[in-house]
């Protein structure tokens, strides 16, 4: 019986200067595996780069809203929305679209789920402050998720916001966003440590990790490659105020 360390990083959004920094932190805490939350693309000027990195180091990846929904923006769209979209290969946007959407692990008794935004679809929000049928509705199988075996632990992605709520024998935890984080402007990730498909109990952790990066590194790569809406992307790296709240 041996613990492994399994990393969940999230919301890497075309961020690549963070992935770096936090794929090098993961690196260093011997860590056994990687699984993506989703949302790869979009907001920062190398989600393609972030595709591939992605894609050769993960052991799972999920798909995010926006890896489901920015392959296949029309040409009217807004133009930073093309502009993510043209970034990226044919042969990455069919990669987005074919990722499954629910992934179940059982790690030291526990039943853990991961998806991106919540139990009935990566585009459905559950914030940080959620009602208690949101934080219900998280742990049920429904078309999405399948059939297996209900879950006591579910992680996700999608707000951005890292936390972890335990209640009544249940845990809801989110790992935050790696390249656009705006709880605090320091990418975040999980480590989940536990004995991996065992179906007892046995010693089990669940840690949530702050790596710092170079901010202004990339803003510059954005700026270098004429990202249109550059503005609302600096200030939430530099800030983590979302671009909706920010004063123009
Ligand atoms: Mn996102």
């Amino acid at each position: 019986m041996s613990l492994e360390r399994i990393a969940l990083i999230s919301d890497v959004h075309g961020n690549l200067t963070a992935l770096d920094a936090v794929l090098d932190d993961i690196g260093s805490r011997g860590v056994d595996q990687i699984i993506n939350l989703g949302d790869f693309v979009g907001k920062g000027p190398r989600g393609s780069a972030a595709v591939d990195r992605c894609g050769a180091e993960c052991d799972v990846n999920i798909r995010g809203n926006w890896d489901d929904h920015l392959p296949v923006w029309s040409d009217e769209s807004a133009t930073e929305m093309i502009w993510w979209r043209n970034e990226l290969r044919q042969d990455q946007r069919d990669w987005l679209k074919a990722l499954p959407l629910s992934h179940d692990l059982l790690v030291s008794g526990r039943r853990i789920r991961l998806f991106h935004a919540s139990a009935t679809s990566p585009h459905v929000r559950v914030h940080a402050r959620h009602a208690a049928e949101e934080f219900a509705g998280m742990f049920r199988n429904t078309a999405m998720t399948g059939a297996g075996p209900v879950p006591s632990m579910v992680g996700y992605g999608d707000i951005h916001d890292a936390f972890v709520h335990v209640e009544r024998g249940r845990t809801l935890f989110n790992v935050g966003s790696v390249g656009n984080p705006l709880d605090e402007p320091v990418p975040s990730y999980a480590i989940l440590e536990g004995v991996v498909d065992e179906p007892g109990p046995a010693p089990f952790g669940l840690q949530l990790i702050r790596v710092p990066y170079d901010v202004e590194a990339e803003i510059e790569a954005a700026e270098r490659l004429r990202m249109p809406a550059l503005e609302p992307y600096a200030v939430e790296l530099r800030t983590a105020v979302y671009r909706g709240f920010q004063r123009v």
